[in-house]
């Protein structure tokens, strides 16, 4: 932020009597249980504690001093990037972050971070005319903005043939998705317009920061100047375009006619993964229940190529049971409500919602969510993709079959044996599903399994034919929605050897309830191993940073802080982290959620060194109040996982026979679903393991969920790590789902959570505040009056005559080629002192000009 200049008089006055107010008092920021932080001033200080009077209100408390936070002077109010604050405490963070927010600044800078918080209403904030206004400019042109890390992003990648990925992480609710929508909505509205010029663009040599802030605090690569001829030798056309739609609503960039036909299909891929992706839930009235990674590809003039989608993790287990306050996926609503009759004949759809037990147990309506209008927007879409009508049936087929199996009554026999009383049913999802009802009967009440050496028949209990029957259901949604996917991709993939890519990651953060199981853990260590990409990323610009400047440096690579805990939760071998136990107690006979659990004990409870003082990234493995669960403390906290039902989730059991009928349906696209089990089998009827579950083989089709997530995982840090990064931390401010409302606390833990905080710690162990030597010598000459001598001075020679005379100690600073370097704190002294000598200066002024008046 640039300081305001003095020259200014009513300006000034003002800037220089809000500053002199605060200098009377020593402000400080004193946590507080249901307003995370409340000012006040300090009027006492003994031993380690202080005496504060409260702002507001002037009672008296007495605190440790640690437990103060300093606040920073007015000037800093509502500062564009949070690292720029001099005193950089969580308290100050938040307070700047709240009062942004409170006059419609959603976005902030925090060094490498764009923080958004979710202002739950329609800001006039993305039209046309704001896409103008980003196009082309620099990130310190404009206020913070999503659309300015859209557009660094394919700059970047125009002018360095670099693929970049724009990271965007946060709780549910916190906005994620939107984001992600407005960051595609860019890239189609400029790429449409964008026809950049076939000449190589120029590289900018310069390392100055024209136009930078006056304290650029941040991170290298902010800022950095950028050659200006790949974005705007298209301004003619591009205005022109812009003049006939800049009043336009935000909408009109997702137009059909604004856009190409690649362009408009790529946004409409969105509608379609929403509905099959996304759900109604307690925090996300349009909860995506999967993660992605969605690239889109540019041909090297800066046009849209096509686009690709990554998923994770879908929740599938929702569209069998969920909270009573909770939707399943949009899709069955969708159907139910707005599929024509003569669709809902053939799906045999023949009840309403009510009658559909996979249904009926919970919500059924939300507010704001029309299902038959969204239901015609998903057939829109799906028609502007190119799905085939009998492709969108086969999703559908799917969907209902679903509903049919839910409604499948089993009951218990006299000897305790699993019946199927009426099958009219089955008959049902037999039909649609292109299978024999007598085997798929067969296979769900008697399965064949191996016993020794020989093929038996086993009768199921009641409980178990339910729970095949439920897996059933789970493993079609889930095979049904990576084909859907799949089918997306084939329209929309055109990548080309010469193409590069800006891929967007929407995916779930850190999560920490009361209850944490496996779907935490995996999301949890994704999240760790996101932070640590981070954490490395800022290493490595640090590092060029110095080395560019010559400056010496000895920190430790802090992105390798969080591996003792990525290795805690993913090695193999002799020290076996807990995914890779899981895995095989998976096989194991006899093995139970209790015996794993009591194996991680045995195992880690020698590794972990005890009595160390907590540490953010340190291993930390301990037992838990649960009887089944174990805690790791990852950078985000400690979470302690409750390991209730981590086998079967893990195994992801379907017998082997459902899967042999499904695999030979009639119906090519639900053979197809199954196709991997064809293969994988063949005819070896042989090779079944024990009680007729999946097998675990090393490869092929049965891998375990943590296996195929881990692989999943590797890939996208594979792809991550050949690219730009970019990153954006989404937060929701508050429970309500209410504008305006700041929940302090809970933004706190989030900051926390999300890296943004860990990001200012790994700032701080190096030199965080740095200024090119003219900048440092204009605003701290004052300091130093008489020692550098009137005329020409070498820029580095001053800095170092100034330093020596302002008596700074040798390790709080350094000095590079063309800037100087602060550890954090020495510029906001440095800052004081000044402050103090130029109010004393204003004072007497303004005394001298009374007395003329
Ligand atoms: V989840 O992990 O998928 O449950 P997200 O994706 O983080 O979650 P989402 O983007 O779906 O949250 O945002 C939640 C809701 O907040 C949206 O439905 C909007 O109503 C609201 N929202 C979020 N961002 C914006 C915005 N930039 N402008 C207006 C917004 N409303
Ligand atoms: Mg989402």
């Amino acid at each position: 932020m640039p300081p305001p200049r003095l020259s200014h008089s009513a300006e000034a006055a003002r800037a220089a009597a809000l500053q002199a107010e605060f200098n009377e008092k020593k402000w400080v920021w004193v946590p507080d249980d249901k307003e995370g932080y409340l000012s006040g001033w300090v009027v006492k200080e003994e031993d380690d504690e202080g005496e504060v009077v409260m702002a507001s209100g002037g009672e008296i408390r007495r605190l440790p001093l640690y437990a103060l936070s300093k606040m920073n002077p007015p000037k800093f109010d509502r500062v564009d990037d949070i690292a720029d604050l001099t005193f950089l405490n969580e308290a100050s963070v938040v307070h700047n972050l709240r009062l942004r927010y409170g006059s419609g600044a959603i976005y902030t800078y925090s060094g490498l971070f764009l923080v958004a918080i979710n202002p739950y209403q329609n800001l006039p904030l993305y039209s046309d005319a704001i896409v103008h206004q980003y196009r082309g400019k620099r990130r310190d042109e404009n206020p913070p903005h999503i659309f300015a890390v859209a557009e660094r992003a394919w700059v970047n990648m125009g002018e360095e043939r670099e693929n970049q990925s724009i990271l965007i992480t946060g709780e549910s609710g916190a906005g994620k998705t939107e984001s992600t929508k407005k960051v595609i909505q860019y890239l189609a509205a400029i790429a449409t317009d964008a026809r950049p010029p076939t000449n190589a663009p120029s590289h900018s040599q310069s390392p100055s920061l024209a136009g930078a802030p006056a304290f650029n605090s941040t991170m290298p690569a902010t800022g950095l100047p950028r050659s200006s001829s790949f974005r705007q030798n298209n301004t003619s056309s591009h205005k022109k375009h812009m003049s006939i739609s800049a009043s336009g609503s935000a909408f009109s960039l997702t137009s059909k006619d604004r856009l190409g036909i690649i362009e408009y299909q790529i946004l409409q891929a969105n509608p379609i993964l929403e509905a099959f992706g996304n759900a109604q839930t307690q925090r996300n009235n349009n909860s995506s229940r999967f993660g992605k990674f969605i690239k889109i590809s540019f041909s090297p003039d800066g046009s849209i190529a096509g686009a690709n989608i990554d998923w994770y993790l879908l929740e599938k287990s929702r569209v069998v049971v969920r909270s009573e306050a909770e939707r399943s996926f949009h899709i069955f609503y969708q159907l139910m409500e707005g599929a024509s009759n003569s669709l809902k004949e053939t799906l045999l759809l023949d009840g309403e919602i009510e009658d559909y037990e996979y249904l009926n147990k919970s919500r059924r309506e939300v507010d704001g969510i029309d299902d038959q209008e969204e239901w015609h927007a998903l057939k829109n879409a799906l028609d502007v993709v190119g799905f085939e009508p009998e492709e969108q049936l086969n999703l559908f087929r799917i969907v209902a079959a679903i509903l049919h199996i839910g409604n499948i009554v089993i009951t218990s026999t006299r000897s305790d044996d699993a019946s199927m009383p009426d099958p009219s049913q089955a008959e049902r999802v037999c039909h649609l599903l292109g299978i024999p009802i007598a085997e798929f009967t067969r296979a769900v009440l008697r399965p064949r399994v191996m016993a020794g050496r020989e093929w038996v028949t086993q009768a199921r209990t009641r409980q178990q034919a339910m729970e095949e029957l439920a897996a059933l259901c789970k493993t079609l949604y889930e095979k049904s929605f990576g084909m859907l996917v799949d089918r997306i991709n084939r329209a929309l993939d055109r990548a080309t050897l010469k193409s590069t890519f800006i891929g967007v990651l929407d995916i779930a953060g850190f999560e920490i309830f009361d209850v944490n199981g496996y779907e935490q853990l995996l999301i949890n260590y994704t999240n760790e191993r996101l932070q640590q990409f981070f954490n490395h990323h800022m290493f490595v610009l640090e590092q060029e940073e110095y080395a560019r400047e010559g400056i010496e440096w000895d920190y430790v690579n802090f992105g390798l802080d969080l591996q003792p805990t990525i290795d805690l939760i993913e090695t193999s071998g002799n020290a076996i982290g807990v995914l890779s136990l899981l895995d095989e107690e998976c096989i194991m006979p006899k093995a139970t959620d209790l015996t794993f659990t009591n194996k991680l004990h045995s195992l880690w409870a020698s590794e972990t060194p005890s009595g160390e003082e907590e540490h953010p990234g340190r291993l930390k493995y301990e037992p838990s109040r649960f009887e089944q669960g174990f805690t790791i403390h990852h950078y985000a906290g400690r979470v302690e996982y409750h390991t209730d039902g981590w086998l079967e989730k893990n195994k992801d059991p379907l017998n082997d026979n459902v899967t042999r009928v499904l695999a030979s349906s009639s119906e090519k696209y639900v053979a197809s679903l199954f196709s991997d089990f064809a293969e994988a089998t063949g005819i070896n009827a042989n090779a079944f393991m024990s009680m007729g579950k999946k097998r675990v083989t090393k490869k092929g089709a049965f891998r375990t969920v943590g296996q195929r997530h881990k692989e999943q995982l590797a890939s996208l840090m594979g792809q991550l790590h050949g690219t730009q990064p970019h990153f954006i931390r989404c937060i929701v401010p508050n429970t309500m789902k209410k504008p305006g409302r700041v929940d302090v606390p809970l933004v706190l833990d989030q900051l926390r959570c999300n890296g943004v905080l860990e990001g200012i710690r790994i700032a701080r162990l190096g030199y965080p505040n740095r200024l090119p030597f003219v900048e440092f010598r204009q605003r701290y000459e004052v300091l130093t009056p008489g020692i550098i001598p009137r005329g020409y001075m070498d820029g580095r020679k001053a800095c170092m005559r100034m330093v020596s005379s302002l008596d700074l100690e040798k390790k709080d600073f350094k000095i590079g080629t063309s800037k100087i370097f602060f550890k954090a704190g020495v510029l906001a002294q440095l800052e004081e002192q000044r402050d103090a000598l130029l109010f004393d200066i204003f004072s007497k002024l303004q005394a001298v000009a009374r007395m003329w008046t």
